[in-house]
């Protein structure tokens, strides 16, 4: 029986983004089932509506940490480095990325903005209104750029790994946004591993229908 692997989620979506760039990588081919949060189809494969789910033939995985072992133990373990330390590490920065990255910048932060846009509240207020936040964000980003290797192109160093994959997509958004300047001089390692790892090919196949894209026509108008 052919095999049947599809990835249940949206472009816009990180977390989403985070498999299709690692299944890409790691040539497992999959078909993408494009649904937002909440829809019906989100909470067929997944209790709380969220995305993305994996459906492999009759098996349907949710929550990506759970998608990551599932495709490591299933498909190909590239991207878990056999090294102890190294896999601390990058088990350390996925943690960080889906809790503190989330919690504080992009729930913080990002978000918020684009409410405020959306209700065309003046870029002043905006700025007034987010300096708050922003002051924790730059804290947060700023300690997330001290766990970055400084050597190699990769966040855990020469290696690379899920993290790579999970901190990349909410990097990207960010530095969308008309704070990227502040964030880039807080955490100068990650600005320059994002400059390198937004040339690769899974990265800009992923690219179109995401926040920064999204972003980037709007400015462009
Ligand atoms: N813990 C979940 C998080 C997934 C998640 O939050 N996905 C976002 C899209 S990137 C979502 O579905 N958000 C809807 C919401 O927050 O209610 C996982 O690891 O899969």
């Amino acid at each position: 029986m052919a095999e049947s692997i599809t990835l249940v989620g949206a472009p816009f979506s990180t977390f989403t983004r985070t498999m299709r760039m690692a299944m890409r990588h790691l040539k497992v081919e999959h078909k993408l089932e494009k649904t937002k949060p909440h829809t019906k189809v989100a909470y067929m494969y997944n209790p709380f509506g969220r995305i993305p789910s994996l459906i492999h033939n009759d098996q349907v995985i949710f929550e990506t940490l759970a998608i990551r072992d599932y495709i490591d133990s299933t498909f190909s373990n590239a991207l878990t480095p056999q090294d102890l330390n190294t896999r601390l590490k990058m088990d350390q920065l996925i943690s960080v990325l889906c809790d503190y990255i989330f919690h504080h910048i992009i729930f913080g932060v990002a978000k918020p903005r684009e409410h405020y846009e959306s209700q065309k509240m003046a870029e002043s207020k905006i700025v007034e209104r987010l300096k708050t936040p922003l002051e924790q964000a730059g804290k947060i980003i700023g300690a997330v750029d001290s766990m970055v290797d400084e050597v190699g192109s990769f966040l855990c160093g020469n290696k690379l790994t899920w993290a790579d994959y999970f901190v990349y997509p909410a990097i990207a958004d960010l530095f969308s946004l008309p704070e990227a300047e502040f964030f880039r001089e807080k955490a100068p390692r990650l600005a320059k591993w994002y400059n390198g790892f937004r040339e690769r090919e899974e990265v800009i196949y992923t690219y179109p229908d995401t926040i920064a894209d999204i972003r980037s026509k709007k400015s462009s108008l």
